[in-house]
């Protein structure tokens, strides 16, 4: 398995495990409340997905350049909506 699946893959099982919905989610790891996930609310999602530490920076700033679609650096609800059900299907 890539490295990058087995990556996607943690990720998927921790939404799928320890959250009821996406909403859950995005509320738990919104830590300032602003609404988005910024690089590193997506940085501490990345570590509770088990990741190598050491690649929690990179990892996160790989997910923000792929799902980032309005180009602000971080994620709104609708660009981790779609990000966590492509994820769960
Ligand atoms: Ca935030
Ligand atoms: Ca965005």
């Amino acid at each position: 398995m890539s490295q990058k699946k087995e990556i996607l893959k943690k990720i998927k099982i921790l939404l799928a495990q320890k959250f009821e919905s996406p909403e859950a989610a995005l509320k738990f790891f919104d830590k300032n409340g602003d609404g988005f996930l910024e690089q590193n609310e997506i940085k501490e999602l990345v570590k509770h997905a088990e990741v190598n530490r050491f690649l929690s920076g990179i990892v996160a700033t790989k997910i923000i350049e792929h799902l980032d679609k309005d180009a602000n650096k971080k994620l709104n609800w609708n660009e981790f909506k779609k990000a966590t059900k492509d994820l769960l299907v």
